[in-house]
């Protein structure tokens, strides 16, 4: 579990401890954000009980949305959902097998009823910001926060030396 001081309103649960290079860019995008977060390991298929019984404390500590990443027969996030009307974001592991396509659709075709909004295969980043705009509906420090990063992010596109020729321009 990652480090931290605050207790975590975003919990990140990953199939194994292999997916923690790609969820790292969530957890460091949370903490530039100011969300705390906690990262774990817990398969859906190797440990389904603990998977359950984190699932089902995870409200009461303070867990508003849960990440779940997986890859291959990636049925963490959905397994999540099934237990939890919290929201579950899914990300695809990026895979050798079919360069994540196995995760993507394991992850994105969820029968109705049980929703897992799902990002890009790898798509940490955008788990993380997706969950920082859920949070930000009941947090207005934390919009700030979002709209500050995103004109941060359009100003560097903007400065950007390959645009200098449209600088200024209508
Ligand atoms: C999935 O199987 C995990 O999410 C991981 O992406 C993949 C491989 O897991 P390991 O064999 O590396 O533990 O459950």
């Amino acid at each position: 579990m990652a480090a931290q001081t605050q207790a975590a309103r975003v919990g990140i649960v990953c199939g194994s401890r292999s997916d923690f290079p790609v969820m790292e860019k969530a957890v460091e995008m949370l903490g530039k954000l100011g969300v705390p977060c906690e990262m774990r390991a817990i398969s859906a298929h190797r440990a389904p009980d603990l998977l359950f019984r984190f699932v089902a404390g995870a409200d009461e500590r303070g867990i508003r949305v849960f990440i779940a990443a997986a890859g291959g027969a990636a049925h963490l996030p959905g397994v999540i959902a099934a237990k939890t009307i919290l929201p579950v974001i899914g990300v695809p592991i990026p895979t050798q097998v079919a360069g994540g396509l196995d995760s993507l659709l394991s992850i994105v075709q969820m029968p109705k009823g049980i929703p897992v909004a799902t990002v890009a295969v790898g798509g940490a980043e955008n788990a993380a910001l997706l969950a920082a705009e859920i949070l930000a509906l009941a947090d207005p420090a934390l919009r700030d926060r979002l709209v500050a990063f995103r004109a941060a992010q359009t100003k560097s596109i903007e400065e950007d030396e390959s645009n200098a020729d449209l600088r200024g321009a209508p």
